[in-house]
């Protein structure tokens, strides 16, 4: 926008304040829709579209049942209209009172010629305030009814996202239980991707919806990777059980899909992504543009993400180190940007590590190296290049068996439950136990080896068996995994017989069994550990960061309750 017109337009909104104050209506007037404080970053957000949503309507997200954004945040409502430069009026109607409140704004030339958009900022919120809303224009009156304020959460990702509350284990008694919770909303945005970014989703799969049997578990039934995400309801259903706060869920994801596929070119930029292959959905920005995109504007409380299987097998897997948090940082710069603010711009961001996807320990995948790079490689979150961010390991809850494939597990229920923890302690301050010990020291005396946390007071041990060491002579090829055992545990510490490996050999690693008793894949070689770093005769201290990475943490201190 010129300056002039831009003048011209702040005019106009100077009289449109005065007309309103000066009317005598006996409803509230709360705010000017159009902040022009903030109008070039609203600006800066519509970006070229191919769409062209002429008509008078809400962008496709705004529907009957659904969840804003409540206090402090202030939510946003948009959409499109052909009349550029109208005056719209919109009415927000409180379902306990006969109070209503009126919002004005005037529709704004969008990023296509003819296209105007127009976007409404609402005053603060309660928590589980109920209203409707009509916005009136030339061509009629657009209504939402239902509307009920809580905590938005988008839930993005590939196919362990979109996997379905019907494929998941227990999916009888979630589905079952699903008509108790009718302050969880839930939608899910069609699968649908875009050379170019777009203003409005294409399509969506499943309308705003309270939970319930057909719902959540989608239609038609039985079909799987419809809707809903389990692990993304599960996530829902607990901070709602934990807070008692209403919670909108944004189901947002695409199975076998990378990483760059949901980043923006400027995300991709920073991390020198360059490639330009194209190849349906997983082609670099294509879901950014059709799936998140179209959804920036609205106020959202934080994220979840549950991907990274997409981009283990590519050849270069280490970049991921690099464009996972590129992504998020992305996100929370152009959510916040397009919201006006409302949407924080370190909104909280919680992901599922990668769990383990075969038995064989000579079969990785990749899955380890994604493991470490989804917390830039540090070995756990929130860190220092990640902060605000927060995680769920699920290394111990593996599939392999899963009748979806073995990098399908089907236990969301715990990997769901375990994200809310995370997510009540970061997100929401709450104090809960989320993280595994960190292992901090090893030190090694005669024939024991100590492995010190440094993070617990106290290190529970279930099971004094199933521990293992990687002995290794002097050439690489010639390493062995030899069965250990605890010789004593201390308060954080646990000692472990070392001289299963011959003297001449060095330790390279040290591996613990999931608690079904199962060896997981990954052994230490797959992880970005050189033996250098591990000659751990040699060497007393060993860092933090490098420990995690030998994914020791999940395994000594279940923070599931059994
Ligand atoms: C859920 O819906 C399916 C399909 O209509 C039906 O077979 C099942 O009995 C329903 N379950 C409950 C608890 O209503
Ligand atoms: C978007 O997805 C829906 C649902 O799968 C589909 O019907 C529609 O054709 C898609 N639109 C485009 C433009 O791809
Ligand atoms: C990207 O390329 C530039 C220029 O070659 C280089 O300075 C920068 O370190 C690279 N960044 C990454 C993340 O590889
Ligand atoms: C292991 O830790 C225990 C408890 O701190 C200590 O008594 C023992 O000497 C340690 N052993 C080694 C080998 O460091
Ligand atoms: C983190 C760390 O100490 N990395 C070192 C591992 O060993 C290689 C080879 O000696 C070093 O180059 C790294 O700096």
């Amino acid at each position: 926008m010129g300056a002039s017109s831009r003048l011209i337009l702040t005019v106009l909104a100077g009289l449109l304040m005065l007309v309103v104050n000066n009317s005598a209506s006996p409803q509230n007037v709360i705010r000017m829709g159009v902040d022009f404080e903030n109008e070039r970053d609203f600006e800066n957000s519509w970006v070229q579209t191919s769409q062209k949503p002429v008509a008078f309507a809400f962008a496709k997200h705004f529907q009957d049942e659904m969840v804003l954004q409540r206090a402090p945040q202030r939510a946003n409502i948009y959409g499109f209209s052909p009349n550029i430069g109208r005056r719209l009026k919109m009415t927000v109607s409180y379902s306990d009172s006969i109070q209503s409140d009126i919002y004005e704004t005037i529709v704004k030339q969008g990023p296509k010629p003819g296209v105007g958009v127009w976007l409404f900022t609402l005053n603060p919120m309660a928590t589980g305030t109920t209203v409707s809303v009509q916005v009136e224009g030339e061509n009629g009156v657009l209504t939402l009814s239902d509307v009920i304020f809580g905590d938005v959460w988008v839930c993005s990702g590939q196919s362990n996202m979109e996997f379905t509350v019907n494929m998941m284990l227990r999916a009888k008694e979630e589905l079952e239980d699903a008509h108790n919770y009718p302050n969880i909303r839930i939608f899910a945005a069609a699968l649908n991707s875009s050379k170019t970014p777009l203003d409005d989703l294409l399509a969506v799969m499943e309308p705003w919806s309270k939970p319930s049997n057909a719902s959540l578990g989608g239609k038609p039934w039985g079909q799987p990777w419809n809707f809903f995400s389990a692990v993304c309801w599960m996530y829902g259903k607990n901070i709602h059980k934990a807070l008692g706060i209403p919670i909108g869920l944004v189901d947002t994801n695409w199975g076998g899909t990378p990483v760059e596929a949901w980043s923006s070119p400027d995300a991709l930029a920073k991390c020198n992504v360059t490639s330009k292959v194209v190849n349906g959905p997983q082609t670099n920005s294509v879901l950014w543009n059709a799936m998140v995109h179209p959804l920036l504007g609205m106020t959202i409380y934080g994220a979840i993400w549950y991907q990274g299987e997409q981009d283990a097998n590519h050849p270069q897997v280490d970049r991921y180190a690099c464009t996972f948090p590129a992504m998020i940082d992305d996100w929370r710069v152009k959510f916040h940007s397009a919201s006006k603010g409302e949407t924080s711009d370190m909104f909280p961001f919680g992901f599922v590590q990668l769990s383990a996807s075969s038995p064989d320990p000579s079969i990785s995948f990749g899955f380890p190296n994604i493991r470490w790079h989804q917390t830039a490689d540090y070995g756990y979150v929130p860190n220092a290049r990640m902060q605000n961010v927060f995680m769920a390991v699920a290394m111990d809850l593996p599939g392999f068996s899963s009748k979806f494939g073995g990098i399908h597990p089907q236990d969301k229920t715990d990997v769901g439950y375990r994200l809310s923890l995370s997510g009540l302690n970061y997100a929401y301050g709450k104090k809960e136990v989320c993280q595994g010990p960190l292992p901090e020291k090893i030190s090694i005396i005669g024939d024991h080896i100590n492995i010190t946390y440094g993070n617990v007071q106290t290190v529970e041990v279930r099971d004094w068996s199933g521990f293992e060491l990687l002995c290794a002579a002097s050439s690489s090829s010639d390493r062995v995994w030899l069965p250990t055992s605890l010789v004593a545990n201390y308060a954080n510490t646990i000692s472990l017989f070392l001289n299963v490996c011959l003297k001449s050999q060095k330790v390279l690693g040290l591996s613990l069994s999931n608690r079904a008793g199962v060896k997981v894949e990954g052994g230490f070689e797959n992880m970005l550990i050189s033996e250098a770093n591990l000659t751990i005769y040699d060497t007393f201290m060993v860092t933090n960061s490098m420990l995690s990475a030998l994914e020791l943490s999940p395994y000594l201190l279940s923070i599931h309750p059994i």
